[in-house]
């Protein structure tokens, strides 16, 4: 069993839900990317838009903005860098200042360039499954079925963006935990890693810090944990995804996550 890539997240926005605002400055972002790759990460996702839940787009303009200059210093550094934005325009731009993967939570939808952009350019894309954008997603957390449902979403993506030209060995997929989903959503979606896996693509899993882990252990009615206290809670779910075997696990914190693959590796090696 091959132990998951771990991408490490840099939001250069003033509102992410996990990390808004701490490393909206490019040279704190461009500090906290390599500070990450110091913990082990593989990969430095850089976004400049926020997802969270309720959030309006930002323009590209600003966008842009934000995510070059980091994106130009990490890659200058040495670093792999992916980009986290759902407009071709940014993708564009980003992979000409050396980004090498592009990952777009809306998998294409949101911008039918997506796809053509991304075969063209060569890179590897990771496709989120998404349901619409994030001012109103949660009403369209309604799902008979939800891990059979997002398997033939993704199946559906991963058709329609191969038969746009991109490479299926450069395809990841990823459930999208939070986006469009409700908490027992998300625990189902974790529990069943291995029904996304039977797609035959890379499968790459974003739990961290989401509001999901925030309720664990937490009284009924009271707030939820910080999202900095959720991190222990995020590497238990890489060990999860880890032993479904997935490509890789998006986090904030990479140094638990990190530690937890370790645990996970050498476990297996006495398999
Ligand atoms: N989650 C967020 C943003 N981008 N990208 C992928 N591929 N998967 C995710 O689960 C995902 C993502 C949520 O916001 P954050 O940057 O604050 O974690």
């Amino acid at each position: 069993m091959r132990t998951p890539l771990v991408v490490g997240v840099v939001n250069v926005t003033p509102d992410s839900f996990s990390d808004g605002g701490r490393w909206f400055e490019t040279d704190a972002a461009v500090e906290h990317g390599q500070a990450l790759v110091a913990q082990g990460a593989d990969i430095i996702d850089v976004g400049g838009e926020s997802t969270r839940p309720g959030a309006e787009r930002t323009p590209v303009e600003e966008e842009l903005r934000r995510v070059l200059p980091v994106i130009e210093a990490l890659v200058g550094a040495g670093v792999t860098v992916s980009v986290d934005t759902m407009r071709s325009e940014v993708a564009e731009r980003a992979v000409r200042a050396g980004a090498s993967v592009v990952n777009d939570v809306s998998g294409g939808l949101a911008d039918p360039e997506m796809g053509p952009l991304v075969a063209a350019a060569g890179v590897r894309f990771v496709a989120m499954h998404w349901r619409g954008h994030s001012a109103d997603m949660q009403n369209r957390a309604v799902y008979a079925d939800v891990v059979g449902e997002v398997t033939s979403e993704l199946a559906g993506r991963r058709d329609a963006l191969v038969a746009a030209g991109i490479d299926p060995e450069r395809l990841v997929l990823d459930p999208g935990l939070g986006f469009a989903k409700s908490a027992a959503h998300n625990w189902a979606l974790l529990a069943h890693l291995d029904v996304l896996q039977s797609l035959g693509q890379p499968i790459l899993v974003g739990a961290s810090r989401k509001s999901f882990l925030g309720r664990l252990g937490v009284p009924e009615g009271a707030p939820p944990r910080a999202p900095e206290d959720r991190d222990a809670a995020t590497a238990a779910t890489s060990v999860i995804a880890a032993l479904a075997g997935v490509w890789g696990v998006r986090v904030h914190d990479v140094a638990p996550t990190v530690d937890a693959l370790r645990v996970v590796a050498v476990m297996t090696e006495h398999r």
